[in-house]
């Protein structure tokens, strides 16, 4: 089989080991790791000694040009995955919002159409439920069957779900080989605290933290996983936030129910004391960024499994819009960028010594695969999977501004944060797509990625 690219001497990381070996690709996918594999004559060789080769991260959670917060947030499928990319992330799940009265079908065929000429890289969506009354809940099944197998339910917004239907959506998933995921947070207590706050004239960036506090998020994680228990689903919960969700996760996983948790990179390395800063309104998202303790526990699920994501929730507004909210916290638009971040700022912590690499790709690529039904193609630099493969210096130092990022964003969360290694190749199914600072990726070169019927049995995502 002839060798298209051939990556070598490297060191490969799999979300368990780290071994040195070449990694030969042919056509769009892994054909052969080793030891010394000879390049043909027209094999173009990577040099690749003393970097890393890891897999691109799969990032489970983005939005892409969704209307919310009275605006669309700012990268759309090209700008966010041209980012994406630059990052060392090769897939995208972005969130479909399903319109009242719309079979989830046609929901994915609606977004699809705006999705492929965009995208650089390969993408896949998960669908939010707004509406199961008229038969529309067994739709569900033919957009399993179209390759979209996850669905997120919130429990907060207008367009928020009742625990009843949060309930029967978790009922009818088990029979359907569907995954429930959740936004949790209790929603008459955002709405009471929100209108005592802005009563009192407290209005800053800020009394969004009050009003969406540890225990606003951490009763609702404890009251979804009841649910979940009580169907006998799996529960894939989005988002966490806080150290009350993470221990009735960690209680729940230890009981044998399998529950997964994702956690975002703003809520490891950020606290609730951003939100008293002058630009605390650029980090409003929700859930909040909660307290110390919260972020330790959120580390601590990491490291001992309990957590098996981390996703970005990439949902940019612009400086101006943040602005709209500079008087009254409930106008500024939720969200906060992060797709072009989150696998370098992983990778650096694993370089800085707090996890391991295998931790960093494990939790960004391998896991994300596993649990969404995409291990088959994806998430592992593996003979047979697809060769999305991050070329990785760990001696590349960088500290994050947006005029270096590569989306549509005029501010970042992240600026001048300082990380110790940096992605400086992307590739996607085999076609070189970033390095070295230069995109060299095509609109429209991104593919949608079907996903395998979802069966989470067990908490163990080793033993599927
Ligand atoms: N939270 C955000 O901050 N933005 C998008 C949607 C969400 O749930
Ligand atoms: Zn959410
Ligand atoms: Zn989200």
């Amino acid at each position: 089989m002839a060798i298209d690219v051939l990556f070598k001497n490297g060191t490969i990381v799999t979300d368990f080991s780290m071994y040195k070996a070449d990694v030969a690709v042919t056509g769009e996918k892994i054909s052969q790791i080793g030891i010394g594999i000879k390049p043909d004559t027209k094999t173009q060789v990577i040099d690749c000694k003393g970097k890393l080769v890891l897999p691109g991260a799969i990032d489970a959670h983005t939005h892409l040009a969704m209307p919310f917060g009275g605006t669309i947030s700012s990268d759309d499928y090209e700008t966010g995955t041209r980012s994406a990319a630059a990052g060392g992330t090769t897939t995208v799940f972005d969130f479909i919002l399903q319109d009242f009265g719309e079979t989830f079908p046609d929901a994915i065929k609606r977004r699809d159409v705006i999705a492929a000429p965009q995208a650089v890289v390969d993408y896949s969506f998960h669908l939010a439920v707004k509406d199961i009354e008229n038969k529309l809940l067994y739709t569900m099944e033919d957009a399993v069957k179209m390759g979209v197998p996850s669905y997120k339910v919130f429990m907060v917004y207008d367009f928020g779900v009742s625990d009843g239907v949060f309930y029967q959506v978790l009922e009818h998933s088990k029979h359907i080989g569907a995954l429930i995921a959740v936004h949790a947070e209790n929603s008459d207590l955002v709405t009471y605290l929100t209108n005592k706050y802005i009563n009192e004239k407290k209005t800053s960036a800020w009394y969004h933290y009050m009003s969406r506090p540890e225990f606003v998020e951490g009763e609702a994680d404890e009251r979804a996983i009841q649910w979940a228990k009580a169907t006998g689903a799996p529960l894939y919960i989005v988002h966490l936030a806080n150290k009350q969700g993470m221990d009735a996760v960690k209680a729940a996983r230890a009981e044998g129910y399998p529950i997964f948790a994702e956690t975002c990179p703003q809520y490891l390395n950020f606290t609730k004391e951003v939100y008293k800063r002058p630009d605390g309104l650029n980090f409003v998202c929700s859930p909040p960024i909660k307290g110390k303790d919260s972020q330790v526990a959120l580390w601590d699920g990491i490291t001992d499994g309990d957590v098996q994501v981390v996703a970005t929730d990439h949902c940019p507004f612009l400086k101006s819009e943040k602005k709209w909210g500079a008087k009254d916290f409930r106008k500024i638009p939720n969200g906060c960028a992060g797709i072009e971040n989150m696998y370098p700022y992983m990778l650096s912590e694993a370089n800085k010594g707090r996890i391991t690499f295998s931790k960093a790709v494990e939790v960004c690529s391998t896991n994300v695969a596993k649990i969404f039904g995409l291990d088959h193609k994806k998430g592992a630099i593996e003979v047979g999977r697809e060769a999305d493969i991050v070329v990785y210096d760990k001696s590349k130092r960088v500290t994050i501004a947006n005029k270096d990022m590569h989306g549509a964003l005029d501010h970042t969360i992240w600026e001048g944060v300082s990380l110790k290694g940096y992605p400086v190749q992307t590739w996607s199914r085999g076609k070189l797509i970033f390095k070295d600072g230069k995109f060299y990726g095509s609109k429209g070169a991104g593919k949608f990625v079907a996903c395998k019927p979802i069966k989470l049995k067990s908490p163990d995502l080793g033993s599927m």
